[in-house]
């Protein structure tokens, strides 16, 4: 979250974003949607104001004390209940991409093992909402799936997540096998997820690590222009 900008908002406005924060933390659902809502229409935040300074903020709190044994599965559960539900408010608000010239089409899951898929459905609603044909193929999604879905849909983009460090070496498999199919060339390989870095995403063949869903949008933007000059 920006500090400063978070700052300059009414105080009235701040104290509603500090009680959705506690109410996610505490896997509040009703609560959580009611603050989205009233963010929303009463305050006129946008969908990002509304992440960036209320559901991922309360999200980091929940990772945190869940990593210092504070919170268990169960409570973690209630919360990404909650984000869920409240990202539902959002979705048709982030994904409405009338009047925009369609971009392309991604393929997009969490890889083999993995069952997080709050951050993924994010990148693939903020990808819907800049005009591309999302194809979500949800989560612990094996090779031979992403690999069908592609030739299925003739996707132009792979996009794929992982928040655990045993499951985010699956990519590479992943990435082999278009290989030895001979799609490497013609497909964009974006990765992304918690435990990601740059160098991992160079070292395993992808061709962008995302460190968030601005950053996913913009990185497909970008090599679909490239992608289409090479065409
Ligand atoms: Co899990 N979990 N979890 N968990 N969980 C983490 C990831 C962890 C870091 C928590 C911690 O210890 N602090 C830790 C991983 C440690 C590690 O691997 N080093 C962990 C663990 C250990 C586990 C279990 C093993 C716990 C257990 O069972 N003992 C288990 C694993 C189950 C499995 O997958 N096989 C588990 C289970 C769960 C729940 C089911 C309870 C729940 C998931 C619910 C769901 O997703 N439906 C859960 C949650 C909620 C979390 C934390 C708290 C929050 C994740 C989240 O939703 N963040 C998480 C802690 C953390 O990440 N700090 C944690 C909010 C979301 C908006 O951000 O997902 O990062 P994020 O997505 C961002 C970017 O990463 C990026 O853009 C998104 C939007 O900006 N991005 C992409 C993500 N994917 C992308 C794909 C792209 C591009 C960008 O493609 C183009």
């Amino acid at each position: 979250m920006d500090d400063n900008e978070f700052a300059m908002l009414p105080e009235e406005l701040q104290e509603l974003y500090e009680q959705l924060q506690d109410d996610l933390y505490d896997g509040l659902k009703d609560e959580v949607v009611a603050a989205t809502v009233q963010a929303l229409d009463g305050w006129k935040q946008t969908p990002a104001q509304v992440l960036n300074h209320g559901l991922v903020v309360g999200m980091d709190m929940v990772g945190a004390d869940f990593r210092d044994g504070i919170l268990f599965v169960p409570e973690v559960l209630m919360a990404a209940k909650a984000m869920k539900a409240a990202m539902e408010i959002l979705r048709p608000l982030i994904t409405d991409a009338k009047g925009l010239e369609r971009q392309g089409t991604v393929v997009i899951g969490t890889v083999k093992g993995d069952i997080h898929d709050i951050g993924k459905n994010l990148v693939g609603m903020m990808l819907e909402g800049a005009g591309f044909k999302v194809i979500n193929l949800g989560i612990n999604v094996d090779a031979d799936q992403f690999l069908a879905a592609i030739h299925q849909h003739d996707a132009d983009i792979l996009g794929m997540s992982a928040l655990l460090t045993t499951t985010m070496p699956y990519m590479r498999t992943v990435i082999n096998r278009l290989q030895e199919e001979g799609l490497r060339d013609r497909v964009i390989v974006l990765v992304g997820g918690a435990p990601l870095t740059d160098a991992f995403a160079e070292d395993i063949g992808a061709d962008r690590y995302c460190q968030d869903a601005a950053v996913a949008v913009e990185a497909a933007k970008a090599l679909m222009q490239i992608k289409r000059r090479k065409a």
